[in-house]
């Protein structure tokens, strides 16, 4: 049998299918997965692991023979794709899969940003409905002008999902799509006519902190961002700044700079709204990507081609 190295956790139906046809080291079962590569690596032939922990410099050097790396999940930042390339192994991902639920994490964190939803479930747990009246108003989501930062796959589904409450969606990316919102090839042009910002790109390099405190400052004091991309798509010690200052009104993250920690001064803000990273993280979203990434490591083993390269290796 083939030897799978597998980095993170697996679903049931993971494990039970790529377990008769592969031999399974878990690096979660392991005190020191490093020294167990640096002795056994010469014999692992794939990877399965996920957007977040991806595969390590050190973990890809102690791994010689390797033939394809699965990542469960569509962001692969973590991953050196053009290292793998070098070394002939391709790298898959689970796109599609996740984009309505991704879509919704995104619809609905607006949601809860611009109708208090935390508020005021506090507000009645606390009993002061009964004690002070009605809670505060809050404002609408319908008409209002949404910016999308990334319309690929997500992006769009994210617009689909806006339609019914009469939004008006421009987005910006680093060229047009073939669509019929309004495209900016500024950023902070865009964030400066839009009442929601939300990010939707991929993680790396080239956008690195590219919501810096100018387009924040650009969205404004009744401005909302929405983080569903990565961390380290904004900069988050400007975003602390900006929120603690109201330069910026409100901010919906479901992603942070260095996961699993969130900074203290984002968590005693009362203007956001925090998530752990659970974008996809619904029983039928992850079923499917947890297939998709089986099946792309059983059809390698099979006949050498894969279902879903990540676009770094679509022709090997
Ligand atoms: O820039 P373009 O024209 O390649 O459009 C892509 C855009 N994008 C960027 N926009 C502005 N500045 C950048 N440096 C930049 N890099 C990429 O992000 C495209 O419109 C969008 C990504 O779309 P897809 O490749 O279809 O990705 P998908 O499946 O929507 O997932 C996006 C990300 C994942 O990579 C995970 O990090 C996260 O959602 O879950």
């Amino acid at each position: 049998m083939a030897n799978l190295f597998m980095i993170g956790s697996a679903t049931d139906v993971m494990l039970e299918r790529l377990g008769e046809k592969f031999t399974i080291h878990r690096a979660s079962d392991m005190d020191d997965p490093q020294a167990w590569l640096d002795e056994n690596g010469a014999g692992v032939d794939y990877v399965a692991t996920n957007g977040h922990d991806g595969v390590k410099p050190a973990f890809m050097a102690a791994l010689p023979n390797l033939k394809a790396i699965s990542c469960y999940g569509v962001g692969y930042d973590a991953i050196d794709t053009n290292a793998a390339r070098e070394k002939g192994v391709v790298v898959t991902h689970t796109p599609n899969v996740l984009n309505a639920e991704v879509a919704t994490t995104a619809v609905m964190l607006m949601m809860v940003c611009y109708r208090e939803l935390l508020r005021d479930d506090a507000y009645v747990r606390a009993g002061r409905w009964e004690k002070e009246g009605n809670a505060p108003l809050t404002r609408s989501v319908d008409g209002q002008t949404v910016g999308i930062l990334g319309l690929g796959r997500i992006g769009q589904a994210i617009a689909d999902k806006l339609a019914p409450f009469d939004t008006t969606v421009v987005y910006h990316s680093r060229s047009p799509k073939d669509v019929d919102y309004k495209y900016y090839s500024n950023l902070v042009d865009m964030a400066r006519d839009v009442d929601v910002l939300i990010c939707i790109t991929p993680g790396g390099p080239s956008t690195n902190k590219i919501v810096n405190r100018e387009v924040m400052d650009a969205l404004g004091p009744q401005g909302t961002l929405i983080n569903v991309s990565r961390g380290s798509v904004v900069d988050e010690d400007a975003l602390i700044a900006a929120l603690q200052d109201g330069r910026l009104g409100w901010a919906g993250l479901d992603v942070f700079v260095e996961e699993p920690k969130v900074p203290e001064a984002l968590r005693k803000l009362d203007n956001v709204v925090l998530l752990p990273h659970v974008g996809s993280a619904t029983v039928e979203t992850r079923a499917a990507m947890g297939a998709l990434t089986v099946d792309n490591l059983l059809q390698h083993l099979k006949d050498g081609t894969v279902i879903s390269p990540v676009p770094e290796c679509a022709d090997m």
